[in-house]
């Protein structure tokens, strides 16, 4: 029976130091609402980030959701298919109605020469995904958004650490949004993170986190319950010192499958981007059915008969889910690259903890 390998595996802290700090949460009695590790780990996030505020949440959906309240975004947000479900259901939740528009092959990213023309008087924001950790072209996005006066709410759930030269990615926009689970790079078990660039937006989003409180007897705004605990923050904080060589792991796993699967036909695969520091969240493959002989899905199917488990992420695209397939901007023809990226790719296992003989026997099945 074969070894089974699954698409990721969290990274988990070294349990004795993790044991220590849970000492000190029992003995302090504070175990939530912005205890003494919940305001470290936000100012360890900030260094580690390169950026000027975090403000820490329970998962990454609810600081996409709340991102939405806190710049008031209304009437219609232009947005990616290709993401993970979270980032329109976000919309849905706030009562806004999603705009989907076809993304560049190159990245998986939204196109920004689409964008103008899904514009409409009803528009107010853009919601674009860094894909697989791949920056968006965002000095183009940002020039649409500021010609038509549109705020920029980046869903980078997959982009912990990513930088453009040397800058961090989640500067971008108006606000970014981090997701911490157990399957990302960085992981508090649950959780995620705002990042804004002004000390006023900060309280105000730490104000919707905290049901809107702006003091024992104020509510200053109908927010909602999605404050990490002292106990993740703390884990947090241990998982920090981590990842660099996490991120190092992942990056000898890219550089192994990329050198194996070059010359396979058939199979095409990202490469690094100039200047960028990438974190390697995912490996995507894509499959063309007649150049390497069999369909993604066969070749999914043959994965997981021998204990690989990749995933197709993003299959189905998230406009071809019932809630938004009535939509008019889901329709097939208005998302052709969305369509084609879908329907060809497979996330190949990444994490780091892949050894040696896993990335052989992936490789082998794939190259076979
Ligand atoms: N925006 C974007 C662009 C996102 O991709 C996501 C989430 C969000 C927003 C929302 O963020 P969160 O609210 O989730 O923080 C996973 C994750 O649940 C989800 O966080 C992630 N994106 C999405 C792309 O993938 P599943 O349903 O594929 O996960 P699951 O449970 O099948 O796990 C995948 C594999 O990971 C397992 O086969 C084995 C391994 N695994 C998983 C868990 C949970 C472990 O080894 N240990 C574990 O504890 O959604």
């Amino acid at each position: 029976m074969d070894k089974k390998i699954t698409v990721t595996q969290p990274q988990l802290p070294p349990l004795d130091e993790f044991t220590s700090l849970l000492r000190e949460i029992w003995d302090s009695k504070w175990i939530t609402n912005n205890g003494s590790f919940h305001r470290a780990l936000e100012q360890a996030l900030c260094d580690y980030l390169k950026v000027p505020y975090v403000s820490l949440f329970t998962n990454g959906t609810l600081p996409l959701i709340t991102a939405l309240q806190a710049l008031n975004i209304t009437g219609e947000v232009i947005t990616t298919p290709y993401s993970f479900v979270a980032t329109t259901h976000s919309l849905w939740w706030n009562g806004i109605k999603p705009v989907f528009v076809d993304i560049d092959p190159r990245t998986g990213n939204i196109d920004p020469e689409r964008i103008e023309a899904a514009i409409t008087l009803r528009t107010t924001a853009i919601m674009p995904v860094h894909v697989y950790g791949k920056p968006c072209d965002t000095e183009r996005i940002q020039a649409i958004a500021d010609k038509y006066g549109l705020r920029v709410i980046y869903d980078a759930a997959h982009a912990f650490g990513v930088e453009v030269n040397g800058e961090s990615i989640l500067n971008a926009g108006d606000l970014s949004t981090l997701s911490f689970h157990a399957t990302k790079v960085y992981n508090t078990i649950e959780g995620g993170a705002l990042v804004m660039h002004d000390a006023k937006m900060k309280q105000r989003i730490d104000y919707l986190k905290n049901f809107g409180f702006a003091g024992e007897t104020e509510v200053v705004a109908p927010g909602i319950n999605s404050k990490m605990d002292e106990i993740r923050a703390a884990y947090g904080l241990l998982n920090l010192r981590q990842v660099d060589s996490a991120i190092e792991a992942r990056h000898q796993v890219a550089i192994r499958y990329r050198e194996a699967l070059r010359d396979v036909a058939g199979i095409t695969f990202f490469d690094d981007m100039p200047g960028v520091r990438h974190n390697y969240s995912y490996f995507p493959i894509f499959v063309d059915a007649e150049k390497y002989g069999i369909s993604r899905d066969e070749l999914y199917e043959r994965m997981k008969s021998r204990g690989v488990y990749g995933r197709r992420y993003f299959y189905p695209l998230i406009s071809e889910f019932a809630t938004y397939r009535g939509l008019e901007s889901a329709r097939p023809s208005n998302l052709p690259e969305a369509h084609r990226m879908a329907d060809s790719v497979i996330c190949l296992p990444m994490h780091h903890e892949l050894s040696e003989e896993d990335i052989d026997r992936i490789i082998d099945l794939i190259v076979k």
